[in-house]
């Protein structure tokens, strides 16, 4: 049995640097450059590699304690020995002096440089498979060898797991919630529906311990929230939205829905002006046939839908829920107010099933009854549109040489700019005001 001391090879300019993650335990059989532990600095984060080959026979060190060059790490029955290797940088690195040419950066290259020659990594072109790791995004991520390497293994991209460790340092554990949440909802909102092109590549927002400013309280998201936040996130980063604000003179529909609102009270029907707007929208739906349609997954054709399925936004306590009122073309007001009443209370009594929101080929989002001028919806892909609507308010308009007070309602389209140009918006929002402004149109 031949003892040998290992001790903390040169790590450059680093002293007293805390030790976060022990690698090996005693009686473990290890290799030369196999990692012993991790060291953490505010500058970076470091392996230390065994210089030799043995069986670890006791620790001098535990989790926490600062070491420096030349601390005493453990005793090892050798059985061979090799020369010392460097230690292994991490995450984030100090200034960098130049840029490395790209043809030297490969993985193993990367996570094995010296301290002074970690340099800014070039980022590859996002690509447009799911499937296929982002090495920029990996290599620029925070965390261990030994995360890294458990990540390559399970083929888990590490630019897109959120680290839990201590400045947001991804963690083997973070890997295996990733590879969990993956396994039961999909791939995240960036790397999701394959066919479509994707938002990989973009930079996390740096994790933030916000204890440190202040108190604070974590309060996990509804069920709902995360589903939507994943429609949402996958719609903002495919569709290159373009928001057309509009007014609509409601001033003589109101009287009309006012009146027609008394005579619903007789059947226990509210009759808002959601009511009209789910029938302009499909009278102008039908005129502007481009938007009730959608891309088809080669992006080369428009799918033309005959139907006249309308979303509508609906805000519970638990979040955004949208379900649709079908075939919107051809019911009555009578039918659609009932229609609307039953699906908002549905919605917010959480007995919507997965049918009541599917199939819809525009969405309105009204916030009419909460307030606010105008707003810049997001486009519920793969529709192209989305009719944000906001408060009436009595406004001074000039008509015939004096100013008048009309019943304002602001308008705010957003759309797929792929599909539609900005003329046709105009025109769209035109065609809404006209009809809004005299029902009547809506025989013709
Ligand atoms: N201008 C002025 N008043 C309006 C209005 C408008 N555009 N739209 C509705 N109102 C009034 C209604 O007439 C009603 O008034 P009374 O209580 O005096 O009768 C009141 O506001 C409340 O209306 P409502 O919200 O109950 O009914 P609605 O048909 O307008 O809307 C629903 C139904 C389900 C869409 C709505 O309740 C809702 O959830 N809206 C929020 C949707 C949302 O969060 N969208 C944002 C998504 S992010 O893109």
């Amino acid at each position: 049995m031949a003892i040998e001391e290992i001790k903390v090879p040169d790590i450059g300019d680093f002293k007293n640097v805390a030790i976060i993650e022990l690698l090996v335990n005693v009686g473990d059989s290890i290799t030369v450059d196999q990692s012993l532990l991790t060291l953490e600095s505010d500058k970076a984060t470091m392996e230390i590699p065994s210089s030799k080959a043995g069986v670890v026979k006791e620790l001098k060190v535990k989790l926490g304690d600062k070491i420096s060059e030349g601390s005493l790490i453990l005793l090892l029955d050798v059985a061979e020995t090799v020369t010392a290797t460097a230690p292994v940088l991490i995450a984030p690195a100090p200034a960098a002096p130049a840029q490395r040419p790209e043809a030297t950066l490969t993985p193993s290259s990367i996570e094995a440089v010296e301290p002074s020659e970690l340099l800014p990594i070039p980022v590859p072109a996002p690509s447009s498979d799911p499937l296929v790791l982002d090495e920029g995004g990996f290599k620029r991520a925070y965390a261990t060898p030994s995360v890294r390497r458990f990540a390559r293994i399970l083929g888990v991209d590490l630019g897109k797991v959120t680290g839990s460790g201590r400045s947001g340092r991804i963690l083997e554990q973070d890997v295996q919630a990733f590879v969990k949440k993956v396994l039961t909802e999909g791939m995240p909102a960036a790397a999701s529906s394959a066919p479509m092109s994707t938002g990989s590549g973009i930079p996390e927002i740096p994790a933030v311990d916000f204890s440190k400013f202040g108190e604070i309280e974590t309060r996990p998201l509804s069920r709902i929230k995360k589903l939507s936040g994943t429609s949402l996130h996958r719609s903002w980063l495919n569709v290159p939205h373009v928001t057309q604000f509009d007014d609509a003179d409601i001033t003589d529909l109101e009287q009309f829905r006012k009146d027609l609102a008394e005579e619903g009270k007789k059947h226990n029907v509210k009759v808002t002006m959601l009511t009209f707007l789910l029938k302009a929208c499909a009278a102008a739906l039908k005129q502007y046939p481009d938007f009730n349609a959608s891309l088809d997954p080669s992006k080369e054709n428009l799918i033309l839908k005959k139907y006249f399925h309308i979303g509508v936004a609906v805000d519970t306590p638990d979040g955004l829920v949208v379900p649709v009122i079908r075939d919107v073309n051809q019911k009555g007001l009578f039918d659609l107010a009932a229609e609307l009443g039953e699906i908002s209370k549905k919605a917010r009594d959480k007995k919507l099933s997965a049918a009541d929101m599917q199939g819809a080929s525009f969405t309105i989002s009204s916030l009419g009854g909460i307030g606010g001028t105008a707003f810049t919806p997001i486009v519920n892909a793969p529709e192209v549109a989305i009719l944000g609507v906001s408060k009436s308010s009595m406004k001074p308009v000039y008509q015939d040489g004096q100013f008048v007070p009309r019943l304002i309602l602001p308008l705010s389209l957003s759309y797929d700019h792929r599909v539609i140009d900005g003329a046709a918006a105009a025109r769209f929002t035109n065609y809404l005001g006209f009809i809004l402004s005299d029902v009547r149109r809506l025989l013709l």
